[in-house]
């Protein structure tokens, strides 16, 4: 009985290290291939500005909602695959007006660090939102939305830059000027107020990340895209803006070496 009894206890031992060493190195491995084929992007930038918009339209996912009001309250995870098995791994950081928001910044900033970010702009036509808690609709203007984009970006920018200091590989940072087909004539302009070297409040803040992080460690690019465009007669109408998305996919595929 006792001797039955300690075979059956070795027999359990046995099999309980071999699944156990197969875990420790499965991890590791299954960790590194998902995170060639499918690197992680950081979605931030200010509440109202098409961050969700935008990462469902990659994801070529259909929008949850379009709570135009309060915008979202979690992290928002979204996937876009690819032909051949490759794709990225959208987290999507909440705007200013959710408490969740330093919790997600500290995970794909520090915790669980991203491979890019895909930093979101509105070029100051992000949608005013009311504060958690409060009722009525919001109302901002332009100039007001501009400032409040350079000091969200100000929060962002540092992060990225001790992340790209912090570690060993280079990080990319995509700037999205979205919603283009607000401002369909003016796309050039408002491309170059975001873009490093430019003179403006924005530029100059992306000149000196770029001087913290160092050219090595990170490249930027600004794109202008929008997630839904006007009709066909329209300036900007929604084959134009498929289009822009479809670019800013590929420059995607390129950062992580997809193509
Ligand atoms: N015209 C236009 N509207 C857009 C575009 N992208 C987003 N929107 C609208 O802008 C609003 C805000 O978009 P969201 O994607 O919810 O914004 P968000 O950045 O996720 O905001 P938070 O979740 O609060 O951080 C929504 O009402 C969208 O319909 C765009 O490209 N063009
Ligand atoms: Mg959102």
């Amino acid at each position: 009985m006792n001797v039955r009894l300690s075979t059956n206890k070795a027999a359990l031992g046995g099999l309980a290290t071999t699944a156990i060493g197969a875990l420790a190195t499965a991890p590791g491995k299954v960790t590194h291939v998902l995170r060639k084929r499918y690197p992680t992007v950081a979605v931030t930038g200010m509440t109202g500005v098409g961050k969700s918009r935008l990462a469902d339209r990659l994801a070529r996912r259909a929008a949850a909602s379009d709570d135009t009001a309060v915008g979202s309250a979690v992290m928002e995870r979204r996937t876009r695959r690819t032909s051949r098995m490759r794709g990225f791994r959208f987290r999507v950081v909440p705007g200013d007006n959710a408490a969740t928001r330093l919790g997600a910044l500290d995970e794909v900033f520090h915790d669980e660090p991203v491979d890019g970010v895909l930093h979101v702009v509105a070029w100051g036509h992000a949608t005013p939102r009311r504060a958690a808690g409060t009722t009525g609709a919001a109302t901002a203007s332009r100039e007001a939305l501009l400032a409040a984009e350079l000091e969200d970006w100000t929060i962002t920018a540092h992060r990225i830059a001790s992340l790209a200091v912090r570690r060993d590989q280079p990080i990319w940072l995509v700037i999205a000027v979205t919603k283009a087909d607000l401002y369909p004539d003016r796309v050039d302009e408002a491309v170059a107020y975001y873009s490093p070297g430019s003179g403006t409040p924005f530029g100059d803040k992306v000149d000196e990340l770029r001087a913290l992080a160092g050219g090595a460690k990170l490249s930027i690019d600004v794109l202008p895209v929008c997630s839904q465009g006007g009709d066909k007669r329209s300036p900007m109408p929604t084959k134009a803006c498929t289009a822009l998305l479809d670019k800013l996919a590929t420059r995607l595929e390129q950062l992580s070496g997809h193509v």
